[in-house]
């Protein structure tokens, strides 16, 4: 099994990878980072497009309608398919506004980002007579305040000096009180929907999905250390915790369940709509919070799905108490994975899965919401494309680890599309059939805040350069603060990889080719210094490859995995291989 140990040799190589190759490979080339430049001119002009559109014909509403060039106060109505119990009296809260901050910052504009700072402050309300889905509320509103504090609080001196007194942590606090009610169930689960003004309402539903009550603790997890108020993080862990509870003795999950009886509605599940960003919780907060505990939870949930939901570089459905296969379909929710698998340091895996997310981007122009793998269709009633980030987030991941300039080509391509397919003059649309490329009226917050700033990232990562992030499934950013954990693992200081900076370093061969080991040029090579050897290479401690436990293996040096102990006493390839 993969133990902790194993895991600060992931993140430590995640992090010596991304390092290696910023030294050796597209950077240095005059042609890729010219192209990288004009990629990045590119996206901030389509930043402006959606954003300045916003700006002039929705704000203060919550989104665009850029086909008709008017708004939407779609935060009532997020997750809310049938479109119930909807407010009368409820016009907007600035929601494309509140997910542009961290963009803003992100892209160097510190006088937006400041106007719509003072802006919030002044004129945002929560005591409002709408009933708002609890997760959406949460990464897009509790989280785009949180990340906005954050960096208008931290060493770069983003605001007019005397500017800011705490305003976007004042109606992060508030908007979190709000929340509380939610959680005041039998089990602790929360309820998905809550009245911003009168809490829970009578005859509410009880059903949930599991990230609803799954991913909660980094936005409330992060009140709760800003404010020094427990509740927050209290209310989110003792939720995940009895989630976690529920798991199958596969330590599998399904998709809806009930708060009240704590009973499972929906068995089956994967890794798309319903459950993905329960996953991505599971190890962020491992980062954010520093808490073994999330790690532990994250292992054998990864290592379950790897397991039951895997079909190659593919991602089935399963029932949760059988691990049998239900659904063969690949949803657009989906491409995040690879991006996790980054994170986590299994980049082979994404690598190949990434690869198969962009052929379809490559098919259709986009990537349509629900294909059906068994029957290489399209789900009749789900062809749309929402301007989604999910394949941008991945992209951007995967070239941070490889730094290899096809990721780079992917972005291109997928700028390209977007501009194709769904500009119009009035910002992006969504597009409703991908095979027609028909479009729908509407421009979704995330586009503001995920698809553009990861494209804007993959091209340029200059944000990342003095400090450590975890972006939110919102893509809003949490700085990696050792305040906030118990204990920082030795693993993770990078002042601790002295070995890095000795060598070399060159890249090698196109991740087109699968080979996404980055390279190191050693001195004592055969040639001279020119023998090429991967930088994850990290021998077993016995040359005969004998071992007792897993930390007696090393790090394979084609795959970058770690390798493990098998029963026999042999250092063999990893679990996930
Ligand atoms: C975003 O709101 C978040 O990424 C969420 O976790 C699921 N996906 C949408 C955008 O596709």
């Amino acid at each position: 099994m993969l133990s902790r140990k194993s895991v600060k040799w992931v993140l430590l190589l995640l992090v010596i990878s991304m390092s290696v190759f910023e030294l050796s490979s597209s950077k240095a080339d005059p042609r890729w980072a010219a192209k990288k430049r004009r990629m990045r001119e590119k996206v901030r002009k389509m930043f402006y497009h959606a954003y300045d559109n916003y700006m002039v014909h929705a704000f203060p509403h919550d989104e665009l309608k850029p086909i008709t060039k008017t708004f939407t106060d779609s935060l009532s109505e997020l997750g809310n398919l049938k479109l119930e119990h909807l407010p009368h009296d409820y016009n907007g809260s600035a929601l494309s506004l509140i997910e542009s901050l961290s963009s803003l910052v992100i892209m160097g504009n510190n006088t937006e980002f400041e106007r719509a700072v003072l802006w919030l402050s002044d004129n945002l309300k929560f005591n409002v007579d709408a009933r708002i889905n609890l997760f959406e509320c949460n990464i897009r509103v509790l989280g785009g305040l949180v990340s906005a504090h954050m960096l208008a609080t931290d060493s770069t001196s983003r605001l007019v000096k005397g500017a800011y007194k705490n305003q976007m942590l004042s109606l992060a606090e508030d908007l979190g009180r709000r929340f509380l009610p939610a959680f005041n169930t039998p089990t602790g689960l929360p309820y998905a929907w809550i009245n911003l003004k009168y809490g829970v309402m009578e005859n509410e539903t009880t059903e949930t999905s599991t990230s609803g009550c799954g991913s909660l603790i980094l936005e409330m997890g992060a009140l709760s250390r800003l404010t020094g108020d427990p509740r927050y993080e209290s209310a989110a862990l003792r939720a995940l915790r009895k989630l976690w509870s529920m798991r199958s003795s596969l330590n599998l999950f399904g998709t809806t369940l009930d708060v009240v009886t704590g009973e499972w509605i929906e068995y089956s599940s994967g890794i798309g709509a319903g459950v993905d960003s329960f996953y991505e919780y599971l190890f962020k907060a491992h980062i954010v919070f520093g808490k073994e505990e999330f790690w532990k939870m994250f292992h054998l949930a990864y290592v379950a799905v790897q397991k039951y939901f895997r079909h190659g570089p593919w991602y089935h459905e399963a029932d949760m108490r059988t691990g049998k296969a239900t659904y063969w379909q690949l949803t657009s929710l989906q491409a995040f994975w690879p991006g996790l698998q980054v994170l986590v340091g299994d980049i082979a895996a994404a690598n190949s899965s990434h690869r198969k997310f962009f052929h379809v981007w490559e098919k259709f122009g986009v990537i349509p919401e629900r294909y059906l793998l068994d029957h290489q269709m399209l789900h009749p009633t789900e062809k749309y494309y929402p301007l989604r980030p999910e394949l941008a987030e991945s992209t951007f991941y995967l070239y941070q680890a490889t730094k290899d300039p096809w990721y780079i080509e992917v972005g291109e391509t997928i700028v390209n599309s977007l501009n194709a397919h769904t500009k119009v003059e009035g910002g992006f649309a969504s597009v409703r059939d991908v095979t027609t490329m028909q479009l729908e009226d509407h421009q979704h917050s995330f586009f503001l805040a995920e698809t553009c700033k990861y494209l804007f990232l993959l091209f340029d990562d200059s944000f990342l350069a003095e400090q450590n992030y975890i972006f939110t499934t919102e893509g809003h950013p949490l700085p990696v603060l050792s305040a906030w954990h118990d204990r920082l693992p030795e693993a993770y200081i990078p002042t601790n990889w002295s070995f890095v900076k000795k060598e070399r370093l060159v890249r090698q061969a196109s991740s087109m080719s699968l080979q996404v080991c980055p390279a190191t040029t050693l001195n004592t090579g055969e040639h001279g210094g020119q023998w090429v050897e991967s930088a994850c290479h990290v021998p077993d401690a016995r040359s005969d490859h004998r071992c007792i436990a897993d930390e007696d293996c090393g790090i394979d040096s084609t795959t970058c995995r770690r390798r493990s102990c098998s029963i026999a006493g042999y250092c063999g390839p990893w679990l996930f291989l």
